[in-house]
């Protein structure tokens, strides 16, 4: 089994990265060959400060790493450092996407409302990058949030379409893992929305290195739902949902017992004892990553030996793919 995710520098990271995505790179790391990379040419898309987004590679490399993923075990690298391939690979499967699948991606749609210029052909584009990143790595399965589905989906058929036209068998067609609790976690100020790094609430997003006392708070006025039973109800009650999914991933309690604990004792305690969940799940991440983020050294040598495992896969799929395309080889 080969196993690709990718997260971008986008700055800090939030709950919703960490038990949608990052968790589960530590777990899935034993499932098979993990391949995990900084997704930072996506993250040119919406052209960051170049500054910031040096601090944000190595600051999001070291929360992968402070999230459990071992370097000895799993490919841990930067997509830039790989960035020839990529960008290949990305150009072949745009000969092979066409307008009007790209047009229905609705996080281009979410990321340009508004926008005078439409935003920039990179973020239009983004998807097949994405599709390119995946295929590269040979990967079969690629856990994310709900969030990706559609890019997923996007990715598996144009991996079947490059196999159509160009020999079966060519490119694996990957598949996502999505995990059915905590998947998609929503903003603790509007539950309607899930938490996020562009579009959400300064008070409903818990960032991973927020200090216990903010976490709490945030937890504590968060957003809930008509009643007063503590009850698993994501249509109706979408808000103490979110918080029962959140406590079940920091404490490991089945959301049934949960419910037993706390079903009748009111929103404000339980809302205070999720918190308090939260904090404990939350500070030995935040603690390792606070000492990695120091280590720039040690950042990377790690990324560098990761390029280097990644260029050899890379390349290798390259070249099988390009060579089907009647594209001379240099
Ligand atoms: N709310 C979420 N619940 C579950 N999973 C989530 N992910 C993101 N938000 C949630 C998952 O996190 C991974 C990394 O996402 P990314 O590289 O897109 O990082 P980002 O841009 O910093 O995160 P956001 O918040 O997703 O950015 P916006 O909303 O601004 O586009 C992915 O696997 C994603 O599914």
């Amino acid at each position: 089994m080969r196993i690709l995710s990718g997260i971008q520098p986008t700055g800090d990271k939030h709950l919703g990265n960490l038990i949608g995505a990052l968790r589960h790179y530590a777990t899935n790391q034993h499932l098979g060959e993990a391949f995990y990379f900084i997704a930072d040419l996506h993250a040119l898309t919406l052209l960051p400060d170049p500054t910031e987004l040096r601090r944000a590679t190595l600051s999001t490399s070291a929360m992968v790493l402070a999230a459990g993923v071992d370097p000895e075990r799993a490919t841990l690298f930067v997509q830039s450092h790989v960035a020839p391939e990529h960008a290949q690979m990305a150009w072949v499967l745009q000969c092979v996407a066409n307008m009007g699948e790209l047009n229905r991606m609705t996080q281009f749609k979410d990321k340009t409302e508004g926008k005078k210029d439409g935003g920039s052909v990179g973020l239009f584009t983004y998807p097949v990058l994405q599709a390119a990143d995946i295929v590269l790595y040979d990967a079969d399965h690629v856990p994310v949030g709900h969030d990706q589905k559609q890019h997923l989906e996007l990715s598996r058929n144009l991996a079947q379409r490059f196999n159509n036209r160009y020999g079966a068998d060519t490119l694996v067609v990957p598949k996502p893992l999505i995990a059915e609790v905590g998947g998609r976690v929503r903003d603790l100020q509007d539950p309607a929305k899930k938490m996020s790094t562009s579009t959400g609430s300064e008070k409903g997003t818990v960032w991973i290195t927020d200090e216990p006392a903010a976490v709490l708070k945030k937890f504590r006025s968060a957003v809930t739902d008509t009643g007063n039973e503590v009850r698993y109800d994501p249509e109706a009650k979408p808000g103490i949902a979110n918080l029962l999914e959140l406590m079940h991933v920091a404490t490991g309690t089945e959301i049934s017992d949960l419910e037993a604990e706390f079903g009748s004792g009111g929103y404000g305690h339980f809302k205070t004892a999720a918190g308090e969940a939260m904090v404990a799940y939350l500070e030995p991440i935040r603690e390792r990553y606070l000492e990695l983020v120091g280590d720039e050294a040690e950042l990377e040598r790690i990324l560098k030996q990761g390029a280097a495992r990644a260029r050899e896969v890379a390349g290798a799929t390259l070249e099988r793919a390009i060579a089907k395309t009647g594209l001379l080889l240099g």
